[in-house]
């Protein structure tokens, strides 16, 4: 049914007026209209290529209204989104059209050389270019088609987006959701941060991951709200556009960067409703500042790719949780309506309040599962059906969620996902390597970043400069450590695994 495709939804909650604006980006003004036709000519490019119901639709493009149109369309068409951020390599982007197998795949002009010959070879028959400024063989396609398209039927838990996610051990997997999965959860932040009448989103994250794509364009869009589109994230230009915005999303570098501007002041912030942080801890101090600086409290929220949003600070009074209201500095907040939540311990046994263990999570928004990868897709799930994130955490008296660390090696470096496991196999491939390690330093920009120790083989000379050059050549730019340095020895417990946490600590000050 056409009413289970998360596109019918989206649609139906377009203002009555089409022609009001849905998008101002830059001198442009885009109508509701607009998007509606647009997204109608891209679904009619892609059914007209006679491609399976269900196929991928791999694209990397930089940002663009235009780039948020064809992410409409395939829902519309009832295909596949696969996102992929702009600064992977060739070697990463081929492991993913390699893995989905998608029919389409859209890049930038820019980079058709390189990306249509990965495509062809691994047997795309259709490769389009999208370019940030309207041009591109997509566009030009498109503009043939009709501007009328039937939403397609789908069913609720068919997939509607791959979003790749790097783990801890081996590649990238392909977390699969569905048009129930974004649905549920646009439906309940839509309520749940209270969007109203008036309301105006500044859309300042690049799109290719679930902040920008779906709570942002989502939240906009259900409500029928029209989006201030930033091209590229930019302080100054995002606190201007703060008097005319009144919802603003962000992971805590862009806060931190917007907090270094004599602008940002609270005449400046007058107009706003909302601020919301998430995809990495955003410190205690910077939720202070800001409240200082604006008299404004940021909402922090917690999510996953595979899960979306799981939980967010009250916008207004939590009648499950005695009526609270206050957004809690520190914490992620609730649960939201729909979410189970869970701490346990070791045993898998849930554990009590303020006592720390595993988050596992449950509801309508968690994935279906891994792309093709049935047997780690098992391993992620307990025996009951829990999702286990991965984040470690407690639950306060008053329900209110804190993660305080992470099982899994990870580094969140500007928002963006960093698992040393990768760099480090990347690391370990570069000639005259033994081995390396990869640890999170604190960042005062990117919070965190990453810092690679190596051990020379025998007889081999290392230049940390040129190992960081040569991984720029093959890892996308912000997995690529900030600081390199080479060691006769790793730190190794009795065990022989390598102690991260003497290197971390060894560290820890670097930056700061
Ligand atoms: C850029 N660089 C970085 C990062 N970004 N290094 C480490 N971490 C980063 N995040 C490096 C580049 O490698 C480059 O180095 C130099 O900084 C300048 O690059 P440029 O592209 O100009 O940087 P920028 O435009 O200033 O970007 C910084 C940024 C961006 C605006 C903070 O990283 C960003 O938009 N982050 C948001 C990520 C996001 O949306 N995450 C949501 C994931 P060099 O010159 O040496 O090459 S969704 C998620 O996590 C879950 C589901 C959730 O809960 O939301
Ligand atoms: P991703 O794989 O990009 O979906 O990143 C999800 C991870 O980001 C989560 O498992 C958390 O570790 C982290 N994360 C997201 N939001 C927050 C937050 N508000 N505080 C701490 N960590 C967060």
């Amino acid at each position: 049914m056409s009413a289970n495709n998360f596109f019918q939804t989206l649609r139906q909650s377009f203002p009555k007026d089409l022609d009001q604006t849905a998008v101002w980006a830059g001198n442009l003004a885009y109508s509701w209209r607009d998007l509606d036709e647009a997204s109608a000519m891209l679904a009619n490019l892609l059914d007209g290529l006679k491609i399976p119901k269900g196929s991928r639709i791999a694209v990397q493009v930089d940002k663009s209204v235009e780039a948020m149109m064809l992410y409409l369309a395939t829902l519309r068409a009832g295909y596949v989104f696969l996102p992929l951020n702009t600064a992977y390599q060739s070697g990463e982007i081929g492991y993913f059209i390699d893995n989905a197998q998608p029919a389409v795949v859209v890049c930038s002009p820019a980079n058709f050389g390189w990306v249509s010959k990965i495509a062809f070879k691994a047997g795309v028959q259709n490769v389009f270019t999208l370019g940030d400024d309207r041009t591109g063989s997509l566009l030009e396609r498109a503009a043939h088609c009709k501007r009328t398209h039937r939403v397609a039927a789908v069913k609720a838990d068919d997939l509607a987006v791959i979003i790749y996610t790097s783990g801890t051990t081996g590649r990238s997997k392909g977390a699969m959701l569905s048009h129930a999965n974004i649905r549920s959860n646009a439906e309940v932040l839509k309520t749940y941060w209270g969007w109203q009448n008036g309301d105006v989103l500044i859309h300042a994250l690049p799109i290719f991951h679930v902040h920008g794509l779906f709570v942002a364009i989502h939240g906009a869009l259900i409500n029928g709200s029209p989006m201030i589109w930033m091209d590229k994230f930019d302080p100054k230009a995002a606190i201007a556009h703060m008097a005319k915005g009144t919802v603003f999303m962000g992971v805590p570098t862009l806060y931190t960067r917007m907090l270094a501007e004599a602008a940002l002041t609270p005449e400046a912030t007058a107009h706003m409703r909302l601020f919301v942080s998430g995809s990495a801890p955003m410190l205690v101090e910077t939720h202070e500042a800001w409240r200082e600086r604006t008299g404004h409290t940021i909402l922090e929220r917690y999510g996953m790719s595979e899960t979306v949003m799981l939980t967010s600070n009250p916008y207004a009074a939590d009648v499950r949780h005695g009526g609270l209201s206050e957004k809690r500095i520190g914490t992620v907040g609730f649960p939201l309506p729909g979410v189970s939540l869970r701490v346990v311990d070791d045993a898998g046994q849930s554990l009590g309040t303020d006592e720390i263990g595993a988050i596992q999570v449950q509801g309508p928004n968690v994935f279906a599962g891994y792309w093709q990868m049935p047997e780690k897709t098992a391993e992620e799930f307990t025996a009951d059906g829990y999702f286990k994130t991965g984040d470690v955490g407690k639950i306060d008296a008053d329900g209110y969620v804190t993660i305080v660390g992470r099982s899994k090696d990870l580094i969140i470096s500007g928002g963006y996902n960093v698992y040393p496991a990768e760099v480090e196999s990347y690391l370990n491939n570069l000639p005259g390597v033994a081995e390396s390690a990869v640890v999170g330093a604190p960042h005062p920009d990117f919070g965190e970043v990453g810092v690679a120790v190596l051990v020379a083989r025998p007889g081999a000379k290392l230049d940390a400069a040129a190992v960081l050059a040569s991984l720029k050549q093959q890892l996308a730019n912000y997995k690529v450590p900030k600081h390199c340095e080479v060691v006769s020895e790793l730190p190794r417990n009795t065990m022989g695994k390598v102690q991260k946490n003497l290197l971390r600590d060894a560290h820890a000050k670097r930056f700061l």
